[in-house]
């Protein structure tokens, strides 16, 4: 499932366009996944308010857009250079993988709503199958 390296410029093309933007969103896509899927809510009950846009949901959002655009950087070794935060995930957080694809999903729905213009058929696959990449290497640790 590895990007080629068109798949990858497709990608930095795509995430360096929408940068301006990604606290809005992380809060969308986060705000969706809560809602859409509330036995993710299990993992953030800790949260005074988890409603959709609420100030816990923004600032949570941004903080999973730094990993994505972290992720985006380290694009050729994703399993290497997200290996802390699949670390964390799995022995701290303890977040069941299968939410990991839960967001992607919210995330990839996101994207194509706020950027119709870029979100071509092209880059459409080359997100997904970053956003794919993105799971499988948080999920890494899980073995
Ligand atoms: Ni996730 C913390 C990135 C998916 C539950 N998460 C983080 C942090 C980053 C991050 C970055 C902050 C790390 C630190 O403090 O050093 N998370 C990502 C990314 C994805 C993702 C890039 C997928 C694309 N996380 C998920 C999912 C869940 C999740 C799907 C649960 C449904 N994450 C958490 C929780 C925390 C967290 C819980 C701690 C938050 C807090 O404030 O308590």
């Amino acid at each position: 499932m590895s990007l080629s390296a068109k798949e990858k410029t497709l990608v930095k093309t795509f995430f360096s366009k929408v940068s301006g933007r990604v606290d809005d969103i992380g809060n969308e896509a986060l705000s969706r996944m809560l809602t859409v899927y509330p036995q993710t809510k299990t993992y953030f009950a800790h949260w005074q308010d988890l409603s959709p846009g609420s100030a816990p949901v923004r600032k949570h959002g941004k903080t999973i857009m730094a990993g994505v655009m972290e992720a985006v950087e380290k694009i050729d070794n994703l399993c290497e250079g997200l290996r802390n935060l699949s670390d964390l995930h799995a022995f701290v957080l303890r977040v069941d993988p299968s939410n990991f694809k839960i967001l992607c999903h919210c995330l990839l729905v996101v994207l194509a709503m706020t950027s119709p213009e870029d979100f071509t058929p092209e880059t459409h696959v080359a997100i997904d199958k970053f956003l794919a990449s993105v799971s499988l290497a948080l999920s890494e640790k899980y073995r």
